[in-house]
C-alpha cells in the first residue's frame, strides 16, 4: 500500500473495532482515520461514556477485553462490586480502569474541549498512532422503537434489555441539529478508499450516514463495505434479529442492498458466496473471502484483502 494513500473507515463497536485494527496493523502512521458511532453514548453518574469510540481506542491500543470485546482488559470491578453492594444501578458493567477513562473525559469536555478533542488527546495517551473521530461533536442518541410502542435509549435496550424487545425502527435524536466534525468531513473529502466496517448498518453506520453533507462527499469516492452478516446471522450483537423484526431478510445481499445509493464494492463471506451474484445486480462489485476475524492473524489478513481489493477499484477508476 502506497503510503501517501489516505483510508477513512467507519465503524461501530466490537465487529467494526476487530478491522480497524487489521487496517491499523497494515497501514503506516497516519494513512488511517477512523469514523466512529456516538450515537450509543450517554451519561452515567454524571459521566460521558462513548462505547464504540472506547471499544475502538481500546482496540487499537491492545487494552481491549478480549472476551467481551468492550470494557478493558485484566480489568478490577471494586467499584461496581462496591456499588452493586449499597443498591446503585449495575445493568451497566463499568470496569475501574473503564470508569477511571469516563472520568477523565468528561473532566476534558468539562474544561471546555469538544469530543473531538477529548479523544484526539486520549488517543495519545494511549499511544494509538492512527486518528480516531467521534462522527459528531453534538448530541446524537440512537432511539430503538418497540412493538409494545416504546422509545428506549440505545444501552437500555442493548444491555438493559439485553436486545430482547421486538424493534420496529430506529430513531436518532439530534441528527437534524448536528454537524460531522471538522475532521470527519475533510477525512472523507480525501480519502482515497472509505472502507465500512463489518457493524451494524441500522444502528452503527446509520447514524454516521445520516449526518448532513456525508453521502454527498462519499457518493464521490470508492466505498467498500464488509457485511456483518454471515450465514444470516452475526457474529456478535443484534443486526440479524433487527432484519427479521424490521421484515427484511437476515442476509448479506440485504446489507449491500442497504448501501447500494454509494457502494462501490461489497466483501462477503465465502459461506454466502452464491449471493455474490446478486450482490453483482445491483451494480456492486463483490468480493468473496473468510470474514470471520477469530485470531489477530484474521483481522490483519482480512484488513490486507480489503485494502487491496479497494484499491484495485481505485486504480481502475471504478
Ligand atoms: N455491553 C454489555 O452487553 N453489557 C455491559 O455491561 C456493557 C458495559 C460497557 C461498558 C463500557 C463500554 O464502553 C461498553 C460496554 N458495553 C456493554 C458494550 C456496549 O453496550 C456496546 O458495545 C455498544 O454500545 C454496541 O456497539
Amino acid at each position: 500500500m502506497e503510503k501517501r494513500m489516505k483510508i477513512a473507515a467507519l465503524a461501530g463497536g466490537v465487529g467494526g473495532a476487530k478491522l480497524a485494527y487489521g487496517l491499523s496493523k497494515t497501514l503506516s502512521n497516519g494513512q488511517l482515520s477512523i469514523i466512529v458511532n456516538t450515537g450509543d453514548d450517554f451519561e452515567l453518574f454524571g459521566l460521558y461514556i462513548s462505547p464504540d469510540v472506547d471499544t475502538v481506542c481500546y482496540t487499537l491500543a491492545g487494552l481491549a477485553n478480549p472476551l467481551t470485546g468492550w470494557g478493558q482488559v485484566d480489568e478490577t470491578w471494586e467499584v461496581f462490586q462496591a456499588l452493586s453492594r449499597i443498591g446503585g444501578p449495575n445493568w451497566f458493567r463499568l470496569g475501574d480502569h473503564d470508569l477511571a477513562l469516563h472520568m477523565e473525559r468528561t473532566r476534558l469536555l468539562h474544561s471546555g474541549l469538544s469530543l473531538t478533542e477529548v479523544t484526539q488527546e486520549l488517543c495519545i495517551r494511549m499511544g494509538i498512532k492512527d486518528h480516531v473521530y467521534p462522527m459528531t461533536d453534538q448530541p446524537v442518541r440512537t432511539i430503538v422503537n418497540t412493538v409494545d410502542k416504546r422509545k428506549l435509549q440505545f444501552q437500555e435496550y442493548f444491555v438493559k434489555e439485553q436486545c430482547i424487545p421486538e424493534v420496529t425502527g430506529f430513531e436518532f435524536s439530534g441528527i437534524e441539529e448536528a454537524k460531522p466534525g471538522f475532521y470527519v468531513i475533510k477525512t472523507l473529502t480525501e480519502a482515497d478508499l472509505i472502507i465500512i466496517c463489518p457493524s451494524n448498518p441500522w444502528v452503527s453506520i446509520d447514524p454516521i450516514l445520516k449526518l448532513s453533507g456525508i453521502v454527498e462527499i462519499i457518493k464521490k469516492k470508492i466505498v467498500v463495505a464488509v457485511s456483518p452478516i454471515i450465514g444470516g446471522k452475526t457474529i456478535k450483537g443484534p443486526a440479524a434479529k433487527m432484519f427479521l423484526e424490521l421484515g427484511i431478510e437476515p442476509g448479506c445481499f440485504e446489507v449491500a442492498n442497504h448501501y447500494k445509493d454509494f457502494l462501490k464494492g461489497f466483501v462477503l463471506d465465502s459461506q454466502d458466496q452464491e449471493e455474490a451474484s446478486r450482490v453483482s445486480d445491483l451494480g456492486i462489485i463483490p468480493f468473496v473471502t473468510q470474514t470471520v476475524m477469530r485470531s489477530m492473524d484474521d483481522r490483519i489478513r482480512l484488513a490486507n484483502e480489503v485494502l487491496e481489493f479497494g484499491m484495485n477499484l481505485f486504480r481502475k477508476g471504478i
